[in-house]
C-alpha cells in the first residue's frame, strides 16, 4: 500500500495501452511484492543470463520510434526505450474490413468476396512465421502490442494476419515465460478490425503429436472463442484421413477455414518425384473442396514452389476448383517474389508477406517489395507503402534485441530446393546441432537431412514429420552412420523417440506408405498401426486435469489453461512454477527480458494504469561460499537486495 503513496510511484507518464489490455493479472499480489519479484528474475538474468544468449553481451539499443495513429497516443516515460513517431491519422472505414464481414456475415460472404476481388489480398504474417523462422519464434507479446494499434489501422485492407499457432505457442511458455491465450487476448483487444489466423497442425494442434479426438475439438472451439477468425490446416504428411476431424470442428466454430495441401519436390521436373506430380496436388485440392472448406491453401513451407510451377499449379487448381486460393511460400531461396508475381498472374487470391524487417531469407516475401515488384499491373495490391516503411523502422531496432536467436542464413540459398528444409526449421535445427555439439558440421546434416527424407521414402515435411527428418538427421550425423551401415549398426541402437512415433504410425501415413526395411530396423519389435492416430487414444479427461491443476495454479483455472496442461503438460507447469517465483514478466521490456540490467541502469515498468515501478541495479555483491550472491536495486527511490545463486 505504502508504494503507491510514494512520491515516485504516480510520476511521469508512461504508456498504459499494455495493461489496460489485461488488468486481470496479479489481482492478488500487492505491487511491492510484484516488484521484487520482478528484481528476482532481473537479478537472476543479470547474474546467470539468458538461455541462448552469451552473458554480459548486452549492447546499447537505439530508441525505437513508434508509429502512432490518432487516438492511440503513447505517453512514455522518459526511462522508456521508446519514443512516440509521426501520429497517423485514423482510416474511416474499419466496417468494410473483413473482420467486420466475417463477424457480421459469416464466413462464405468472405469467400464471396474474395472472389469478387480485382486485386490480390495479403495476409501478413509478421508475428508468427516470419519471426518463428528468422528468429526461433522469440518475438515477445510486448513488442508487438506497441506497434498493433498502428497496424489495425494501417492495414485495413489485409485479408488476415497470422499471429498464433506453429511454434508460437510453446516457445510462449517454454522460454518466453508467457501465456499464448494472453497474447491472443490482447492482441485481439488491439487489433479488433483485422482477421487473425492461426496455423494448426490438424490432430497434432500446435504440438508435435497426435492428440485425442475431444482434445482436438475443444482447443479449435476455444481459439475460436478466443479470437482466432481464420484456422489454416494442414497435416505433416498431407493425409487426408487427419484433416477430417479438425476441418470439420473448425467449420462448425463459425469462422473461417482453409484446407491445406503442403507442397513439396518439383512438378516441373518429372524425375525428381513420381509422387507429388501436378495431378497429385489437384486431385488433394479436389479432396479438400468436398469436405467444405472455405478456402484453398497452398503452403509451401519450404520455398520450393518456383516461379513457373507456382504459374501452371494456379492457373491448375483455379480452373479445378472454386475455392479462392491462399498462397504461402518463403523467401530462402529469393524468388519469393517471382513465385507470388507468377502465382498472382495465374490469378491467385490471396498471399502470405512480411513486413520488411522481418522479411526475406527464410521468412516470407517483404510487402513492399511486392508492392514495387507488381506496379504498372492491374493487379496491384492494396498497401500503404509508407506506413509499412514506419513499421519496418520500428521492428529493424526490435529486430537487434534477439540477436542472438538468429539463424547464420545470411543470404539467398538456392540450396533448398534439393534440401526441401521449412523456413521454420532451419534455425531450429541449428540449435538443436549445436546443443549435440555437431554445430560444425552443420553442412553435414543439411545433406543428410536430404538422404533420410530419400531413405524415409520421400516424405512431405513440415512440422511434425520434418522433425522427425532432422532428428534421423542428426542422429546419423552423431552416430557416423550411412545408409548402409545404418541396418547393420543399427540394429543394437536406439532411434530418437519422434523417429519411432513415425514408424508406429502415430502422425499418419506417408503417400508412398512405409519403408519396410527401415521399419523393422526401428521398431525391433513393437506393433504399429495404419489407423487414423486419433482413432486409437482415449478421450483426454478435461476433469482430471481440472483436479490436479486445483493444486498447483495460482489463480482461478480457466478452460484455455486447462487446454495448455493437456497439449504440454511438462511445459505448462513449468511455467506455472515460473509464475509463482517471478510473476508475470512480460511486462519487463525485451532488453531486460532478455539480458537483465547492468549497474546503474535503470528502467520503467508499467504494472498497470497509475502503478510504475521504477527499477535501477545499483550493483552485483561479490558471490559467497555458497555460490550467492546479492543484487542491489532501488525500487521505486527504495533500497531492495535480492539473493541469487550464481551458476557460473
Ligand atoms: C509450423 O507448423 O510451425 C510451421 O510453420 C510449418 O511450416
Ligand atoms: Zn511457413
Amino acid at each position: 500500500e505504502n508504494i503507491l503513496k510514494h512520491p515516485e510511484f504516480n510520476q511521469g507518464d508512461f504508456d498504459t495501452t499494455f495493461i489496460d489490455n489485461h488488468p486481470e493479472l496479479f489481482e492478488f499480489v500487492p505491487p511491492r511484492n510484484r516488484g521484487v519479484q520482478l528484481l528476482k528474475y532481473i537479478a537472476n538474468v543479470s547474474v546467470n543470463g539468458f538461455p541462448g544468449i552469451k552473458k554480459g553481451t548486452k549492447p546499447d539499443f537505439p530508441k525505437r520510434i513508434v508509429p502512432e495513429v490518432e487516438g492511440h497516443q503513447y505517453q512514455l516515460h522518459k526511462e522508456s526505450l521508446d519514443r512516440p513517431g509521426k501520429r497517423w491519422l485514423r482510416h474511416k472505414h474499419q466496417e468494410q474490413s473483413y473482420k467486420h464481414l466475417l463477424d457480421q456475415a459469416g464466413p462464405q460472404a468472405v469467400v464471396e468476396k474474395i472472389l469478387a476481388e480485382s486485386t490480390p489480398l495479403l495476409t501478413d504474417t509478421t508475428l508468427r512465421d516470419a519471426h518463428q523462422s528468422l528468429l526461433g519464434t522469440r518475438l515477445r507479446t510486448s513488442d508487438m502490442l506497441l506497434v498493433a494499434p498502428f497496424m489495425n489501422e494501417t492495414m485495413q485492407d489485409y485479408f488476415s494476419l497470422e499471429m498464433w499457432g506453429g511454434a508460437t505457442f510453446d516457445v510462449a511458455y517454454n522460454f518466453l515465460k508467457e501465456s499464448p491465450w494472453q497474447r491472443l487476448q490482447v492482441l485481439r483487444q488491439a487489433i479488433p478490425d483485422i482477421p487473425f489466423q492461426m496455423l494448426l497442425r490438424a490432430s497434432n494442434a500446435v504440438g508435435y503429436k497426435n492428440y485425442p479426438d475431444n482434445l482436438v475439438a475443444t482447443f479449435i472451439a476455444e481459439s475460436a472463442k478466443q479470437g482466432i477468425d481464420v484456422f489454416r490446416i494442414f497435416d505433416s504428411l498431407n493425409w487426408l484421413e487427419s484433416l477430417k476431424l479438425p476441418i470439420e470442428k473448425a467449420l462448425e466454430t463459425g469462422k473461417l477455414v482453409e484446407g491445406t495441401i503442403c507442397y513439396t519436390g518439383d512438378i516441373l521436373n518429372p524425375n525428381r518425384s513420381k509422387v507429388y506430380t501436378l495431378d497429385y496436388y489437384v486431385k488433394l485440392a479436389k479432396e479438400l473442396e468436398k469436405q467444405g472448406v472455405h478456402v484453398l491453401a497452398l503452403k509451401d513451407m519450404a520455398g520450393l514452389l518456383k516461379p513457373e510451377a507456382a504459374y501452371q499449379l494456379i492457373k491448375a487448381l483455379k480452373s479445378e476448383v472454386k475455392m479462392p486460393i491462399h498462397l504461402h511460400t518463403h523467401d530462402t531461396t529469393g524468388n519469393g517474389i517471382m513465385t507470388y508475381s507468377r502465382a498472382i498472374d495465374a490469378g491467385v487470391d490471396i498471399v502470405d508477406t512480411a513486413n520488411a524487417a522481418l522479411s526475406g531469407q527464410n521468412s516470407q516475401p517483404n510487402t513492399n517489395s511486392l508492392f514495387y515488384a507488381r506496379q504498372g499491373n492491374d493487379r496491384q495490391l492494396k498497401i500503404d507503402t509508407q506506413a509499412n516503411e514506419s513499421l519496418s523502422n520500428y521492428w529493424k531496432i526490435t529486430r537487434n534485441y534477439y540477436q542472438p536467436f538468429e539463424s547464420n542464413l545470411k543470404s539467398a540459398w538456392t540450396k533448398v530446393y534439393d534440401y526441401e528444409m521449412p523456413g521454420g526449421q532451419y534455425s531450429n535445427i541449428q540449435m538443436q546441432a549445436q546443443s549435440m555439439n555437431l554445430g560444425d558440421q552443420f553442412d553435414e546434416v543439411l545433406e543428410m537431412y536430404h538422404r533420410v527424407n530419400l531413405l524415409f521414402g520421400d516424405i512431405v515435411k513440415v512440422t511434425p514429420s520434418s522433425k522427425v527428418v532432422g532428428d534421423m538427421a542428426l542422429f546419423m550425423v552423431q552416430n557416423k552412420l550411412d545408409e548402409d551401415s545404418l541396418f547393420e549398426k543399427g540394429k543394437t541402437l536406439d532411434f530418437p523417440d519422434s523417429v519411432v512415433s513415425f514408424f508406429k504410425g502415430e502422425i499418419g501415413q506417408p503417400a508412398r506408405g512405409m519403408n519396410e526395411a527401415l521399419r523393422q530396423l526401428v521398431l525391433k519389435g513393437q506393433t504399429y498401426s495404419e489407423a487414423r492416430p486419433g482413432s486409437l487414444l482415449d478421450d483426454y479427461d478435461f476433469e482430471a486435469a481440472r483436479q490436479s491443476l486445483s493444486q498447483q495454479a495460482y489463480n482461478e483455472i480457466e478452460d484455455h489453461d486447462l487446454l495448455s496442461l493437456a497439449l504440454y503438460p511438462k511445459v505448462y507447469k513449468d511455467y506455472l512454477k515460473f509464475v509463482d517465483e517471478y510473476g508475470q514478466v512480460t511486462v519487463l521490456d525485451s532488453p531486460t527480458f532478455f539480458y537483465g540490467l547492468k549497474p546503474y541502469e535503470k528502467i520503467a515498468v508499467v504494472l498497470e494504469e497509475g502503478k510504475t515501478l521504477l527499477i535501477e541495479l545499483t550493483s552485483i555483491g561479490p558471490v559467497n561460499e555458497t555460490g550467492q550472491r546479492p543484487v542491489y536495486f532501488n525500487l521505486n527511490g527504495m533500497p531492495e537486495q535480492v539473493i541469487v545463486q550464481d551458476q557460473n
